[in-house]
């Protein structure tokens, strides 16, 4: 009864965007290509597997939230992870970061990884055959606890971080080789400084140093691709990010490398749907990390606003999906986190979905003729399309949880999984 409900709507919905031009049965096709990479970091805050643990620390990134069920290993990362791919809609990815690597219990510095210690990892992907992506994790570390990595001017401490830099790029490419699909390796550090600094030219002329150091290897692009990422600031670094937008953005357009923009990383009113035609004119590719800053970047969970909704028009507009790398960045530990994953990406997902069903040609004959009033009034048409019926098609036809039904899902593995990890 309710399948036949959900395509009786569908089949209304479909007639209602036919008479705008919009083609369903096109949209639902071309989800197809919008690939989630999933990050690791919201099944247990930013925790990772290393020996001794490493304490989200020294990163101006926290974590609030104390909700039972957290991941305490990388079994209950991968259950968790499972359950969130079996209530998802289409395709995703992993992102995994270097802190979660498979140690078996073994100290082993993050100036001392190989490929060996994320095989684990790689075979759980080919086995849920999916792709990989990958980050250096410069943060929650003694040699981070100054608040700097890779610019640092203790070079003892410059050092270590490029080596491990250098062995996340190595381990990224075989990466990409084993699974046959390229592994975006994200570099982002937490460098700055809480009060105004003197020599910003200084820890920026560090960091390119250890940038063009760590880099010198280049991987095929079919096995890996390098983005680095940008931010404002952090908690306890107000005043200065050696890695800001402006110099990332220098570095990247330079050395042919991907910018990832990070969505809570910009001021309030900077919107990064805006920034991605502006930075695709110079770069081949982008890296996205979707999430959602309250006041500052909070990375709560993402839901269905305006900022992400541009994010998907820019790309769907300008079918820009084979140059942007689409990643998650949110870790909410107040809440169910598996829930978290999936209502935030289910959001993600909408967005695209809302994106592909939007009359993209009428909209700019509109605007190519003045017509600022129509272009208006259609953008606000739009929002009370019928979207909703397309969308639980669309998880029919994919054969995951319609609408709310994921929640009572969510709920029995709290009950079975969750609730038992104490
Ligand atoms: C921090 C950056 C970064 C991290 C992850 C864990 O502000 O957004 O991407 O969130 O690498
Ligand atoms: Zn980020």
């Amino acid at each position: 009864m309710k399948r036949e409900l959900i395509k009786e709507a569908f089949n209304r919905a479909k007639e209602r965007y036919a008479e705008i031009g919009v083609d369903v049965d096109a949209a639902i096709e071309k989800m197809k290509e919008v690939n989630i990479s999933l990050h690791c970091w919201q099944t247990d805050d930013v925790g990772g597997f290393e020996t001794p643990d490493a304490e989200l620390s020294g990163g101006g990134i926290q974590a609030t939230g104390n909700y039972p069920g957290k991941a305490r290993t990388i079994a209950e990362v991968k259950a968790d992870l499972e359950k969130v791919l079996a209530l998802l809609p289409g395709k995703q990815r992993l992102n995994l970061h270097a802190l979660y690597g498979d140690f078996q219990g073994e100290k082993v510095d993050r100036d001392q990884i190989e490929p060996k210690h994320f095989q684990s990892w790689i075979d759980w992907c080919k086995k849920q055959d999916i792709g990989m992506d990958f980050n250096a994790s410069c943060f929650s570390h003694p040699r981070a606890a100054d608040g700097f990595t890779l610019s640092s001017k203790n070079e003892e401490n410059r050092k270590f971080w490029v080596e491990h830099l250098k062995r996340c790029r190595a381990i990224s490419a075989e990466i990409g080789k084993q699974l046959g699909t390229p592994c975006v390796h994200n570099t982002w550090i937490p460098d700055g400084m809480k009060d105004t600094p003197i020599d910003r030219n200084g820890y920026r002329l560090q960091l390119k140093k250890s940038l063009d150091e760590a880099m010198e290897t280049d991987y095929p692009k079919e096995h890996m691709k390098d983005a680095v990422e940008s931010k404002l600031f952090g908690i306890g670094v107000e005043s200065m990010t050696v890695g800001s937008h402006d110099f990332y953005l220098g570095y990247a357009i330079k050395n042919n490398k991907l910018i990832c923009l990070d969505n809570g990383h910009f001021h309030p009113t900077e919107q990064v749907g805006d920034k991605i035609s502006s930075v695709l004119q110079f770069l081949d590719e982008i890296l996205l990390h979707v999430t959602r800053p309250i006041r500052w970047d909070s990375d709560h969970v993402v839901t269905l606003n305006e900022d992400v909704q541009l994010i998907a028009s820019e790309i769907v507009r300008n079918n820009f999906f084979s140059r942007v790398n689409i990643g998650l960045d949110f870790f909410d530990a107040s809440i169910n986190r598996i829930g978290a994953y999936v209502t935030g990406t289910r959001a993600t997902q909408k967005a695209f979905l809302i994106a592909l069903l939007e009359p993209t040609k009428i909209l700019v004959e509109l605007e190519e003729d003045e017509k600022y009033f129509e272009r208006l009034a259609t953008l606000e048409e739009l929002k009370t399309m019928p979207f909703g019926a397309v969308w639980d098609y669309y998880c029919l036809k994919e054969d995951v949880p319609v609408g709310a039904d994921y929640i009572a899902e969510i709920q029995q593995y709290e009950r079975d999984v969750l609730s038992k990890r104490k």
